[in-house]
């Protein structure tokens, strides 16, 4: 049976997929349905179903896993119910519209619900991989709901994530930095809300049921507790959940800064050729400087310092007492047969690898060389240590501080090649409710130039050839 669907199946963008759509109804409806028997093929897609009270990261988790799929290749949109909601009622009174007891609104919010999970299913059906249905989700019979229509029915995986949370500090910080500032609150002043947004939890608190090991045994969830000390999983089944658990065990809360910078100008930056392995300039000497002295200025605690293997960027390090880390998975891209040349030697010695770069820079892949998105695979283990990581000034290059700027800031791949990072300028990355501000600061040593512009008129159907080439100063 299997092999037949196999044929069945169609090659949509990046592989196959959606096999498990053909077995809605007859034939699988008399086994026992539960991870184990899913007859799912490894590529099907999955809804992640956020569980757990208010104000317990929900969002937050949602939003930082949906950016980091993107950012390693797989299609992911968060549908937050709540959202809907408040799109289609403006105006929200008081807590007792999530008593479990008020009957009218019970109503309400289940339609809500089934909208967004509408939305959810037709995204999933079209180009959507992952999608994470980020609502409260607490009761057994609203997950038996959303079980219903996105297992039985479409054979989509279904995981869950809950977050148990009993700080009533963690809790607190959580209502003061984002809950208060909900649309919900426009016209209450922050004491007001906070009251208010405590009453809301113990509304939900009711109801609540939590996954349980007993009751639960069958499901595919992942429960974490006090933000992360502590993990339970259950039924994983594949890659893509196993990547999600992994990620979770990495990332904390912790106030801290990440700082990115390229290396100071190198002797080849000067010629106008790429990739080498050249020292530093003398302005990329005196960047090397300034860079220790701003870094010191910023008094940080335990700063660590990142660079990659290459002289230029080690270089760049030399005045620092911080403790310093080489990575090999820092080194700028490869250029292949095309390192050390200038961008018109490239195009004259190789006209139509240069062409095919211009079209899709970001798969494009030099011969003997890399891509961006190796790179992108390639720089996975960096990202993950810094998600563990506090205070880190990473010294790297333009190719990689594009690809980590991307991952940071959200940048999908169309846009990540065209990044703009100059020479002798520092990125101060600080990660805020749910995202991250960038300040960027220019050491006021010259420099020369490397971006080379998107080229214009390679794709007609562009919407703004200049949309998204800076990165703002607030995300
Ligand atoms: C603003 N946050 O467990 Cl693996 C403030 N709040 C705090 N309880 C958060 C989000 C936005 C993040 C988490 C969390 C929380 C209350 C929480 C969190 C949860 C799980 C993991 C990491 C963080
Ligand atoms: O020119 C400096 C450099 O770091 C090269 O080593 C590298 O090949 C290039 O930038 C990457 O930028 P782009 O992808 O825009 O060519």
């Amino acid at each position: 049976m299997l092999i037949h669907s196999l044929e069945q199946t169609t090659l949509c963008r990046g592989g196959f997929r959606r096999t498990a759509l053909h077995f809605k109804g007859s034939h699988f409806t008399s086994m026992p349905i539960g991870p184990a028997s899913c007859p799912q093929l490894a590529n099907c897609p999955t809804v992640i179903v956020m569980v757990g009270l208010p104000a317990r990261g929900k969002t937050y988790m949602s939003k930082k896993l949906t950016r980091y799929l993107n950012w390693i290749g797989v299609k992911c949109r968060v549908f937050n119910v709540g959202e809907y909601r408040r799109s289609a009622v403006k105006e929200y009174k008081k807590f007792d519209f999530f008593d479990p007891e008020n009957k009218e609104a019970m109503k309400i919010r289940k339609v809500f619900c089934e909208q967004a999970m509408e939305d959810m299913i037709g995204w999933l059906e079209g180009e959507g991989d992952v999608a994470v249905f980020d609502a409260t989700n607490t009761t057994r019979e609203r997950r038996q709901l959303v079980l219903d229509y996105c297992q039985q029915e479409k054979n989509f995986k279904v995981f869950f994530i809950e977050s148990m949370c009993d700080d009533p500090e963690v809790v607190a910080e959580n209502v003061k930095e984002v809950k208060v500032n909900s649309p919900d609150y426009r016209n209450m002043n922050k004491d007001e809300a906070m009251r208010d947004f405590l009453e809301r939890i113990r509304m939900y608190q009711k109801s609540y049921e939590p996954l349980d090991t007993q009751h639960d045994k069958e499901k595919s969830f992942i429960q974490v507790h006090n933000v992360g000390q502590r993990f339970l999983v259950n039924q994983i089944q594949d890659h893509v959940q196993s990547k999600i658990c992994y990620y979770l065990m990495n990332i904390h809360v912790l106030p801290r800064s990440i700082y990115l910078t390229r290396h100071g100008e190198s002797e080849l930056n000067i010629k106008g050729r790429i990739g080498g392995d050249s020292s530093l300039s003398f302005h990329g000497r005196q960047f090397a400087n300034a860079l220790a002295k701003f870094m010191e200025e910023q008094d940080v605690n335990n700063l660590k310092v990142w660079t990659s293997q290459l002289k230029r960027t080690i270089e760049t390090a030399g005045g620092f007492h911080a403790p310093i880390e080489q990575w090999k998975a820092l080194n700028e891209i490869d250029a292949g047969v095309c390192e050390e040349m200038t961008y018109e030697e490239i195009q004259e010695k190789y006209p139509e690898e240069f062409a095919m770069r211009d079209q899709d820079k970001y798969h494009y892949r030099y011969p003997r060389g890399e891509s961006y998105q190796d790179l992108v695979a390639r720089l996975e283990p960096v990202i993950m240590e810094l998600e563990r990581q506090t205070n880190v000034l990473v010294i790297c290059h333009q190719a990689v501080m594009r690809c980590l700027l991307a991952y940071f800031l959200d940048k999908n791949s169309d846009d990540l090649p065209y990044l703009k990072v100059p020479l002798h300028t520092v990125m101060k990355l600080t990660p805020m409710a749910y995202g991250c501000k960038v300040e960027s600061f220019y050491l006021n040593i010259e420099a020369v130039n490397t971006h080379r512009e998107r080229p214009k008129n390679t794709d007609p159907l562009r919407k703004s050839e200049d949309a998204l080439e800076t990165v703002p100063d607030h995300y």
